[in-house]
């Protein structure tokens, strides 16, 4: 099987504006799955609603184009349902950390075998360029015209407090590093967490001194280092990429698997309690 055959070539071209970031995540996520050897029959993706969202019309893998901050809640429902089947969450910023929020730290927490991908471009594109929680204090967005005044999350460290056996950050301009990065995350048992800088340069871009898809790229380059680098300690403006979290923690459908077996009434005596 190529790369091709993971696209829907009949929903082309695609709705992103040129310069989007998503079509970079989509190309990294297909070549992990090519090269993980993955059965596309095996595999769920489930989404919400957003630019980032969009992603599940183009991927011929099964997919559910659902609620605005849902996506995990479908999921969840999927993977307990049919704990064989591979689950990838693609989602935006606002999606996956505000409307979606409770789902996410929830979903971290039960440890479900998920790889949820946090597509941040730090604004909300599809509905115009109102800031979202990862906005950066100061940027502008249409609902924000003097600069936010709100602190963004960090999601690796969100999403390592509540509980995430896998975390990563990685950017649109790593495109090698996001590859290896996802590859790692949907092998990964467990809930699988990465942040993929993704540039939005028409909403978020031009409000915010990058007014186009190269000077967002060199954004992500100078302003992100593998962890462990001096300068992200020397500077907060720049953030760490790489693999923050890889643990083993029982993981939920599993555990759940195991109480039943253990609920079952032993073979032979009819049930009695
Ligand atoms: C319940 C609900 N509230 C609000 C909306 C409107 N809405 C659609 S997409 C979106 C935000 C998209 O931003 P983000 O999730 O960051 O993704 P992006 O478009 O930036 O990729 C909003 C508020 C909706 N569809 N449903
Ligand atoms: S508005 Fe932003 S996030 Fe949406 S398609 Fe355009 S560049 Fe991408």
């Amino acid at each position: 099987m190529g790369t091709r055959d993971f696209i829907r070539e009949r929903f082309f071209p695609h709705m992103w504006c040129p310069g989007c970031g998503h079509g970079t995540v989509l190309n990294c996520l297909i070549r992990a799955v090519e090269s993980l050897g993955l059965d596309k029959s095996q595999i769920v993706m489930a989404s919400g609603i957003g630019c980032s969202a969009r992603i599940s019309g183009y991927v011929d893998f099964h997919s559910l184009h659902t609620l605005h901050g849902r996506a995990l809640a479908f999921a969840t429902g999927v993977k307990f349902s049919q704990p064989a089947l591979t689950l990838i969450v693609p989602m935006g910023d606002g999606d996956a950390l505000a409307i979606g929020g409770n789902h996410f730290i929830h979903a971290a927490r039960r440890n479900i075998d998920v790889t949820a991908i946090v597509m941040n471009n730090r604004t909300y594109g599809m509905t115009g360029g109102q800031y979202s929680p990862m906005s950066l204090m100061g940027d502008c967005g249409t609902t924000a015209p003097m600069g936010t005044l709100e602190r963004p999350f960090d999601a690796v460290k969100l999403a390592t407090a509540a509980g995430a056996t896998f975390v990563a950050r990685t950017t649109t301009y790593h495109a090698r590093e996001g590859i290896s990065i996802l590859k790692r995350a949907i092998a990964h048992k467990g809930f699988s967490m990465v942040e993929f800088l993704s540039q939005c340069p028409t909403q978020y871009g031009r409000r915010n001194g990058l007014a186009d898809a190269p000077s967002m790229l060199e954004y992500f380059k100078t302003h992100t280092v593998p962890i462990g680098s001096e300068k992200a300690q020397e500077d907060p403006n720049i953030l760490e990429r790489g693999i923050f979290v890889d643990e083993d923690r029982p993981e939920y459908c599993e555990s759940y698997a195991a109480m039943v077996q253990k609920m079952a009434p032993s073979s032979g005596d009819g049930g009695a309690l």
